[in-house]
């Protein structure tokens, strides 16, 4: 028989939401009829507004005549599409030419591991997001450091800890945490990763939470990333395309690998081996988002998840409870002292009815934590309050 790739067997026996997924149904099993309020997975509910439906319906409408049909796309991306995300939401700080469209960041945070192969050690948040971990796992790499973010060190790590790292993985607005890394810290990581001959794969997915101009949104407002950075963006949390499915990654043509060749060549060669593109239809709703009127309509849908985000908040603390992020993200970060994550998730599920995300499936440094999701229609998030 064929051999298996022995990586899986480093892997966690489950990933993390299908087991969230596998407890909520053996609940409702053995309490049928009970009506559970979903606070796990980070999804967008809302619907899309309008302006930016009506485009992908058109883009639907225009494959099928013969003047408006299109095939395969290049790799890279539409060129307007590119060069928008460039001039539009990066206000012309990183180049076109250096951007990449993609059909999500989880795909290519999962396909950048391919440019580095199995030899590279890498620094990875702990909690993280777990594609981090575990898409390096699977390319067997074996040199993993953690750098904890929690609440005693202010979910800023001792960069000391991982001094000569190929790769650093960064996420802000951060998932699970909620914390967010201003500019100095972010000053301080590039000129780490300078200092050391470090890549940071910086994930960008809910830059558009940040309300606070002077909050950093692209590790690239830091001068010099260029030289030291990749950054993975996405429509998901943007726009509501979690199902549409589009999202960046820019890898500058200054980032170069220790032998001075060029990363961002082999990424292009990469993509264009494995990845045909992302949707046309997906495209066209891209562009639509990226206008004054679409803009206006996606952050007034990011308003009202953070909306719910502050009053999930409140009605947390007033149980007591120590929560963390909730400003600039949709996440709570929840502490559940002395319990371990996955009892604190059987007691809020049975207490409350509430499905949450246990902070250990994100690392050991999440052990005792609980995140909270505050994506959820009003009425739904009222209710999973008036439950606590
Ligand atoms: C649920 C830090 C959510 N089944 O939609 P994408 O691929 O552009 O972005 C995915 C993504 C990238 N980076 C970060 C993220 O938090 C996410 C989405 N995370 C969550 O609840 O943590 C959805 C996860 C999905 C999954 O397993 O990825």
């Amino acid at each position: 028989m064929t051999q298996r790739n022995p990586s899986f067997t480093v892997l966690s026996q489950n990933y993390l939401f299908p087991e969230v997924a596998k407890r909520k149904k053996l609940f409702l099993e053995q309490h049928p009829g009970v009506q559970l309020i979903n606070l796990s997975i980070g999804d967008t509910t809302e619907p899309i507004p309008g302006c930016i439906a009506e485009e992908l319906a058109a883009a639907a409408n225009r494959l099928g005549t013969a003047t408006g049909y299109s095939g395969y796309g290049p790799e890279q991306g539409m060129e307007s599409l590119r060069t928008q995300i460039a001039n539009y939401l990066y206000k012309g700080i990183v180049s076109a030419d250096d951007l990449f469209i993609s059909d999500g960041a989880k795909c290519d945070l999962g396909r950048l591991q391919l440019l580095f192969g199995p030899e590279v050690s890498i620094a990875v948040p702990d909690p993280a997001y777990p594609v981090y971990l575990d898409g390096s796992l699977l390319q067997g790499v074996k040199k993993i450091t953690f750098m904890p973010f929690t609440p005693e060190n202010n979910f800023w790590p001792d960069l000391a800890q991982v001094k000569g790292m190929d790769l650093i993985y960064w996420c802000s607005p951060n998932n699970p945490t909620g914390s967010i890394s201003s500019k100095e810290q972010l000053t301080l990581l590039v000129a780490h990763a300078k200092a050391n001959g470090s890549i940071i794969i910086f994930d960008a997915a809910y830059a558009g939470y940040i309300q606070d101009p002077s909050l950093p949104r692209s590790i690239f407002e830091i001068p010099g990333a260029e030289e030291v950075a990749i950054e993975v963006g996405s429509f998901s949390k943007l726009a509501g395309f979690s199902g549409i499915r589009l999202g960046w990654t820019i890898v500058p043509a200054a980032l170069k690998y220790r032998d001075g060749t060029s990363v961002k060549a082999d990424w292009k060669r990469l993509i264009s081996t494995i990845f045909n593109g992302a949707s046309n239809i997906a495209q066209a709703g891209g562009l639509a988002v990226l206008t004054d009127t679409g803009m206006q309509a996606v952050q007034r849908t990011i308003q009202f998840y953070l909306e719910n985000t502050a009053l999930l908040k409140q009605a947390l603390q007033k149980l007591g409870h120590n929560v963390y992020g909730g400003t600039h993200t949709p996440y709570l970060w929840v502490r559940f002292p002395e319990k371990e994550s996955w009892t604190a998730f059987q007691e809020v599920l049975e207490k409350y009815h509430l499905v949450t995300t246990p902070g250990s499936g994100f690392g050991k440094a999440g052990e005792g934590f609980l995140r909270f999701s505050a994506f959820g229609h009003r009425e739904t998030i009222l209710a999973a309050i008036s439950r606590l």
